[in-house]
């Protein structure tokens, strides 16, 4: 069997194994549900990184199991394998390949986060929420309503939300899982992200509900969560009127 021969037996076994596993990887669903009209681009840019990532998978995965098969050496060696020149051809297509892949998908995520920046911004009507971390709870203002709550972060179907970050103490991490963003709280400064909700939903049925610091900040990180609900607008301003103004 010459090279060329190992070269085609390879590439269809790299064929198939990359069309198995691109439908596989796309076909199980990994992530939670989305609640968020910023969702859906961070949930294809999951989608398209892990789809790129079987191809290279697999091809590293075949070659190495297929030289370990069909080159195998029995036995002590009696002597050096024969020494690899460079191989100019290959050498630029991998630089090529890889440099073109990089760029791809650097423009790709660059698109998606201007997106996902600008949806909620531009939408106008924007709700105010101000999120601050502390070993380890969360507090939520809302500057427009007048009240602030420990208890859960609530808010109202399809506004948009702009989310003010801020730490008490150390660096936190704030993150909802179901809208897909999450951004660090740090100490002296705002951090700013928008969230449209697009499904009404709460922590009971759906954990993904909630906002999860992600960034270790000591001993009760992990219970650093509370949850988040998307009522109807009316709900909404009905749970405002409930609470007590914040002194
Ligand atoms: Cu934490």
């Amino acid at each position: 069997m010459n090279g060329k021969t190992h070269g085609v037996i390879l590439g269809l076994v790299w064929a198939v194994a990359t069309a198995v596993g691109v439908a596989v990887v796309l076909s199980v669903g990994i992530l939670p549900s989305p609640a968020s009209d910023e969702a859906h681009t961070v949930d294809n840019a999951m989608s398209l990184l892990t789809a790129l990532s079987v191809p290279i998978f697999t091809l590293v995965v075949i070659v190495l199991g297929y030289s370990m098969v069909r080159f195998r050496q029995r036995g002590e060696p009696t002597q050096d394998g024969p020494p690899i020149k460079g191989h100019f051809g290959l050498e630029v297509g991998w630089v090529v390949v890889t440099l073109g892949l990089v760029l791809f998908l650097a423009g790709y995520g660059t698109v998606g986060l201007i997106d996902i920046r600008t949806h909620a911004a531009h939408a106008g009507n924007e709700l105010v929420v101000q999120a601050r971390g502390s070993q380890w709870f969360w507090e939520f203002t809302y500057p427009e309503q007048k009240i602030s709550t420990k208890e859960e972060l609530v808010l109202p179907l399809g506004r948009p939300v702009r989310f003010e970050v801020s730490a008490a103490d150390v660096v936190h991490s704030f993150w909802i899982p179901s809208f897909r963003m999450k951004i660090d709280a740090v100490p002296g400064m705002v951090t700013v992200v928008h969230a449209t909700p697009n499904t009404a939903g709460n922590y009971r049925d759906d954990f993904n509900f909630r906002v999860q610091c992600a960034e270790l900040c000591g001993l009760g990180h992990t219970g650093m969560t509370v949850g988040v609900t998307v009522v109807e607008p009316s709900q909404f301003e009905a749970w405002v009127a409930r609470q007590s103004p914040r002194r």
